[in-house]
């Protein structure tokens, strides 16, 4: 990676950007001193991750909030992950996003992002995306991704704040627990409250909140939204304004930016022992022991033992 990528990073060419992120999703061979110069020249844009099912309004709800942002001035990043594609290689998945009124907008960039089916990779990805926007002198990054598994758990460490978006049909308490969505959210967010059971489900959530917030940390709070309508997104969006605020002054921003680098450094630590330990050779081995077991029943605890073992010789 040139200097002249970094220049034209600095100076928010989305095409470069693009260029960049796609080298990122596509597992390209990106430098490390690449993303050391672009840490230097990151600026700090709040990271916020809005995660919910498939088809509750992530990208109708961002879309707005993108206006509101625009409104009050600041330049926004998008990042819509998704982790049922493989990869987008940097198209606009046009039903997915239904994020383009803002192509002509220095101001604003959108890509959507896939995982290679490696959603562990995908959390790092995201992060190293987020370092580029922020690098771009974007204000706000905003990630969304669909939370249907383990990825959006990653996905809420690598952000400043997780804005959960649920359905009136999300469901009672026990498909709540299940969904596992509860914990990560620092806002919640019941999209389609034109539908019924909006309130219904309001009341449930603010309660199990009530009940499952640890004592000295913040009780995340709960808005109702139409946003195909416009409904209910300003208070939101002044609602998010607030909390975040009240975040950075309890020292609650700094700290969680603090577990993201410590958290970043002991993921790439993994990853690149990990790269580094299979060898082609060690590969052909795990190979070899694994047609010798039908025969010799070896446990996998020993091929492992042996193979670590060989690490050390
Ligand atoms: N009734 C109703 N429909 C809505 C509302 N908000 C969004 N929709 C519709 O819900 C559908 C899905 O919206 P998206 O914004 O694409 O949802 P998403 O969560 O980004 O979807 P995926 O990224 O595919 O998971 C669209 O047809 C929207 O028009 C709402 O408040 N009420
Ligand atoms: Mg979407």
């Amino acid at each position: 990676m040139d200097s002249d990528t970094l220049d034209r990073i600095r100076s928010n060419d989305h095409r470069t950007l693009s260029r960049v992120i796609s080298q990122i999703e596509n597992d390209g061979d990106i430098p490390d001193s690449f993303f050391k110069d672009v840490h230097t020249i990151e600026n700090q844009a709040l990271r916020i991750g809005i995660t919910g099912p498939p088809g509750a309004g992530k990208s109708t709800l961002t879309n707005l909030l993108i206006q509101q942002y625009i409104d009050d001035g600041k330049s926004v990043g998008v990042v819509a992950v998704d982790p049922t594609s493989p990869f987008t290689g940097g198209a606009l998945l046009g039903d997915r996003v239904r994020m383009n009124n803002y192509i002509w907008d220095d101001n604003v960039f959108i890509r959507s992002m896939g995982s290679h089916g490696d959603l562990g990779g995908l959390a790092r990805k995201t992060q190293d995306v987020g370092d580029i926007l922020s690098a771009s002198g974007k204000d706000v990054v905003i990630i969304e991704t669909v939370g249907v598994g383990q990825g959006e758990h990653d996905v809420a460490k690598a952000v400043d704040l997780t804005l959960v978006l649920l359905v009136p049909e999300s469901g009672d308490e026990i498909q709540l627990m299940k969904a596992g969505l509860i914990e990560i959210g620092d806002m919640f967010v019941i999209n389609k409250s034109d539908r019924e059971g909006a309130g219904r489900l309001a009341q449930t959530l603010k309660s199990m909140l009530h009940t499952f917030t640890k004592k000295g940390k913040l009780e995340p709070p709960v808005y109702n939204t139409s946003a195909d309508r416009n409904e209910g997104i300003a208070d939101l969006y002044n609602a998010l304004n607030e909390l975040l605020s009240v975040m950075e002054s309890k020292g609650i921003l700094i700290q969680k930016q603090l577990d993201r680098h410590r958290n970043r450094v002991y993921n790439l630590i993994q990853d690149r022992l990990l790269k580094k330990f299979w060898t082609p050779e060690r590969l052909d081995q795990l190979e070899i022991s694994i047609n010798n077991l039908e025969t010799t029943q070896t446990s996998p605890h020993e091929v492992a033992s042996i193979l670590l073992n060989k690490a050390h010789e």
